[in-house]
């Protein structure tokens, strides 16, 4: 048994995230307590904040306030209040509303309200003042994602003796489009307070050098910006990548092989199943594939006694005014196609507004013939790297978008452009067609490549990366 750990002692890693990894639900007995949600971030950082006694800073979810720090199966978890008007404001507003979609290539159009912004600020503030009462002197803080954007540089202000590592999940836009932000200096400067800013892509790095360059006026030279006070920071692409082991194992259990089977058949044994997974997100390009498998129904190239296409929705930011309208976009394409195209017993699309537990994800992905991922702009996508894991068989085609990072790896996918969509129509139409010799030698390929980047050496590159530009700390925290 692990002795009981004191929860105040000041860590050497700090992990700062907009969520914690876990959430709160009313237990059996009415009592609220935590249930882990499990996620590739938690999987790749839980042996390193163990080996660490590193502590994780993030909000709960809900308004809940004066919680305190807590212990969670052996992970310190230090939970970060929000109010109502927070949420609106500093989460709904300027994170989903405001830099979603400004860092996704404008698909949306960004909406810039001043109060958000002042929301933004202060919640980045509480984080900050949090991180740096939990430091241990000359730590490591590691700061995720586009809601934390300014952590970097509070928290430097508050502790310059501490390590400051940043990790973007989403991409990182053009000059041209991030120009558009009227608090464009003020993100830029945030970031700048750390060490080391990670992105997917190199492009993404690329962009912000040059943003930097231009906005702020700093020197840089290829990933590094030197700054006035001496300091320099590095900003490099981490491709962050899934637990493949994992999904594997899991897609080998008899269990999801049986439930594989249950679909196939529940589905009226069709010669081949297309699947999308996605967060209901108008990233992600539900609408185009639906489209282009539609098209190729109603021209007769297939017919829906042979292919069904499964949709999985997993419900996501309900409360923000555009994701409800693509929901109802969504519900209105999906019916307007059954409608036309489906018979009874046989729709063209199974529709699913839902979310469901990772074996399930596993004997979908088993299930699938052909996955079709196509966001019109996607940082990574880790729902293309979790199927290629489940195919230990080599089996099964992946269609997968130019503009998700995930491309950029997955060389031997069917890539596609998702607003051609004669181009996506091609792919499905060749990916349906294919032999098992073509469809192997892909998905080996595939396979290869993932194995060898996964989320453990995504981490360990990450943490490598930091000790690197930490010289004089001496000691790794690699576990
Ligand atoms: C952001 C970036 C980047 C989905 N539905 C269910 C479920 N999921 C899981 C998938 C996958 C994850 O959620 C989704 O990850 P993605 O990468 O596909 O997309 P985002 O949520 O937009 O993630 C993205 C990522 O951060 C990491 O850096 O790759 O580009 O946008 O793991 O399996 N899991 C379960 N039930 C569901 O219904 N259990």
């Amino acid at each position: 048994r692990r002795p009981p750990r004191v929860v105040n002692v000041p860590a050497e890693l700090v992990i700062v995230a907009n969520r914690l990894p876990v959430d709160r639900v009313t237990g059996p007995d009415g009592e609220p307590e935590w249930r882990a949600s499990p996620g590739g971030l938690v999987t790749a950082i839980e042996p390193v904040l163990r080996a660490n006694n590193g502590v994780w800073i993030g909000w709960p979810g809900g308004t809940d306030s004066g919680l305190e720090p807590f212990e969670h199966d052996g992970l310190t978890l230090d939970p970060i209040a929000l109010s109502a008007e927070e949420i609106e404001g500093f989460y709904e507003g300027f994170s989903n509303a405001t830099l979603w979609p400004l860092y996704h290539d404008v698909v949306a159009k960004p909406e810039f309200h001043r109060e958000w912004w002042d929301s933004y600020v202060d919640v980045n503030r509480r984080f900050a003042e949090h991180a740096a009462a939990r430091a241990a002197k000359g730590a490591m803080v590691w700061v995720h994602d586009y809601q934390l954007q300014l952590v970097p540089q509070m928290l430097r202000e508050l502790r310059p003796d501490v390590h400051i590592g940043f990790f973007l999940h989403i991409p990182f836009p053009p000059a041209e489009l991030f120009q558009q932000l009227p608090w464009r200096r003020q993100i830029l400067e945030g970031l700048l307070g750390a060490d080391l800013v990670g992105f997917q892509l190199p492009g993404g790095a690329q962009n912000f050098v040059r943003l930097v360059r231009q906005r702020v006026g700093h020197k840089t030279h290829r990933d590094l910006v030197y700054l006035p006070d001496g300091r320099t920071v590095r900003a490099s692409a981490f491709p962050i990548s899934i637990d493949v082991k994992g999904f594997e194992k899991l897609a080998r259990q008899e269990s999801v092989t049986a439930r594989a089977k249950e679909i196939r058949e529940a589905l009226g044994g069709p010669r081949r199943i297309f699947l999308g997974i996605d967060r209901l997100d108008y990233t992600k390009g539900i609408h185009a594939r639906l489209r282009a498998f539609s098209e190729l129904i109603a021209e007769g190239e297939l017919d829906v006694e042979d292919a069904v296409f499964v949709q999985v929705a997993t419900p996501s930011r309900e409360r923000v005014e555009q994701y409800r309208v693509l929901r109802d976009d969504i519900d209105r394409l999906v019916g307007r196609i059954n409608g036309d195209h489906g018979r009874i017993g046989t729709p063209a699309i199974s529709y699913l507004h839902a979310s469901y537990p990772r074996e399930e994800m596993a004997a979908l992905y088993r299930a699938a013939d052909i996955m079709v991922v196509s966001p019109y702009r996607d940082g990574m996508n880790l729902v293309a790297k979790e199927y290629v894991a489940c195919q230990y068989d080599d089996g099964g085609a992946l269609i997968l978008s130019e503009f998700a990072g995930a491309a950029y790896e997955l060389r031997q996918a069917w890539l596609i452009n998702p607003y051609d969509l004669n181009g996506m129509k091609a792919a499905l139409r060749e990916a349906y067609h294919a032999d098992a010799k073509d469809l192997s030698r892909r998905m080996r390929a595939m396979r290869k490549t993932i194995k060898s980047a996964d989320i453990t050496a995504w981490a360990r590159s990450f943490l490598q990366a930091m000790d690197e530009v930490r010289p004089a700390h001496g000691k790794t925290l690699l576990p």
